[in-house]
């Protein structure tokens, strides 16, 4: 082992758990596939789930289970105050000034169709001007698309630079006076870039646009702090920070939504209807149409609980040591490409192995018991900017080991030889 990777080596952060004690809060960890131990590396798609956030849904679905928002008995209240709760978790774990300001959603997809359908199917209209990156995931360029087809605006990409960096003076220089929102990654699910989304607010605010922040990837790795961003829209999912799927939300500024319709019609996102008209119910609920996802609030309530109890500076301290051992490891190997190299990144890394299709590379890590994800990773247009087909990708969490990075690098040492 060089130096690089023994001063890498991952130390017990003071006062935190120990990984044995993190690991044994994740039942799914401790498989074994094939007689291997599987070793978990595709967090970037989802992440694994912690006993607490399945007790809490098993809790609700034993105990509590009932409609929300509707029923006058003690179940439906229980349900109502959980999901609720749950709401009132996210606005703090992000720094909302209110409860108003969150709307329950299935993910990230779909806050961000929330907000092209409802404040873009108004706002948006010939020479206006949508500025996302070449980084984005296609769930922040394709909503966009289906409404420029419908309201005729214009969409631009600020570049990627070569490092997996975004250039602000660049986009300074081209900013089109025409913009009325930028729609960024907080961080790349390729590149593992983070973004500084509040020097682009702070840029787009001074030239009179908004800013919509795609949270999916940073959410589970670092602190967040609206307020302090000065966003005007942030969207998130909760499967990938140790939550259920099913669940996210949308963070937007209380007057934002406020002026903003409705977007889905039904069930408690009224305030009265009759055949000549329907007034709608106030935040967040006018964007709530139907019954909600409460088994999946109430997880994703248990999995920022976790979050909190293990710190989010711990995660991030965590986290930088594994990334700092996995850099080490993957970057001395010989033939292997990795794509992005930004100073501040979150635990994704994308690579390829010699001429090897990133495909052939995943199928090997997986009778090996790695789990890497491979392909496109829903960004082909960055895909054509690095001038790639495909990548293979090891995303981390907390919970991952030294050990298993270890496993990964000798996997790709013995993936490169049996295709050599
Ligand atoms: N935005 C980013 C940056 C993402 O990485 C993803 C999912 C999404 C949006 C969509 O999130 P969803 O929860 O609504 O699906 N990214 C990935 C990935 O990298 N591999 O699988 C899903």
């Amino acid at each position: 082992m060089d130096m690089g990777v023994a001063a890498a080596r991952v130390r017990r952060a003071a006062g935190g758990p120990s990984e044995a004690e993190v690991r044994a809060d994740f039942p799914i960890l401790s498989r074994e596939l094939g007689g291997r131990p599987l070793a978990y590396l595709d967090n970037a798609a989802t992440s694994q789930k912690p006993r607490q956030v399945l007790e809490a849904m098993r809790r609700f679905y034993e105990r509590s289970n009932a409609n929300v928002h509707r029923a006058i008995h003690a179940l439906g209240e229980e349900a109502t105050a959980a999901y609720e709760e749950a709401r009132g978790k996210l606005r703090r774990f992000i720094g909302a000034a209110s409860d108003g300001e969150i709307v329950f959603t299935r993910g990230t997809t779909e806050s961000i169709n929330l907000v092209a359908s409802s404040w873009g199917g108004e706002r948006l209209g010939p020479g206006d001007v949508v500025l996302l990156t070449e980084m984005e995931h296609h769930s922040d360029i394709v909503p966009w698309q289906l409404l420029r087809a419908r309201r005729g605006f214009r969409l631009a990409a600020a570049r990627v630079e070569d490092d997996g960096t975004l250039d602000l003076d660049s986009i300074r220089r081209n900013w089109d006076p025409g913009t009325k929102l930028v729609a960024v990654a907080h961080a790349s699910n390729v590149l593992g870039t983070v973004n500084d989304v509040k020097a682009l607010a702070a840029l787009a605010h001074e030239r009179g646009a908004l800013i919509l922040v795609d949270a999916a990837q940073s959410v589970p790795h670092m602190r967040i702090d609206v307020r302090d961003l000065d966003c005007d829209f942030l969207a998130l999912s909760g499967h990938k920070a140790y939550g259920p799927m099913g669940i996210g939300a949308l963070y937007g500024k209380e007057a934002l939504l406020e002026a903003m319709p409705p977007w889905m019609g039904g069930g408690d996102m009224i305030r009265s209807v009759s055949f000549e008209e329907s007034a709608w119910n106030d935040l967040p609920w006018k964007f709530e149409a139907g019954t909600p996802n409460v088994g999946g609030a109430v997880g994703l309530g248990a999995a920022l609980d976790y979050a909190d109890s293990l710190g989010l500076d711990w995660i991030a301290e965590r986290e930088l040591a594994l990334s700092a051992y996995a850099l080490a490891r993957l970057g001395a190997m010989e033939g292997l490409a990795l794509y992005g190299t930004a100073p501040d990144r979150c635990p994704v890394f994308s690579f390829n192995l010699g001429a090897v299709h990133a495909h052939d590379v995943a199928q090997y890590l997986d009778r090996e018991g790695i789990a890497v994800r491979a392909g496109h990773h829903c960004a082909q247009p960055l895909m054509r900017r690095l001038g790639i087909p495909a990548a293979a990708r090891a995303s981390l969490a907390f919970y991952n080991t030294e050990e298993e990075i270890d496993r990964l690098a000798l996997a790709l040492e013995g993936a490169s030889r049996f295709y050599a």
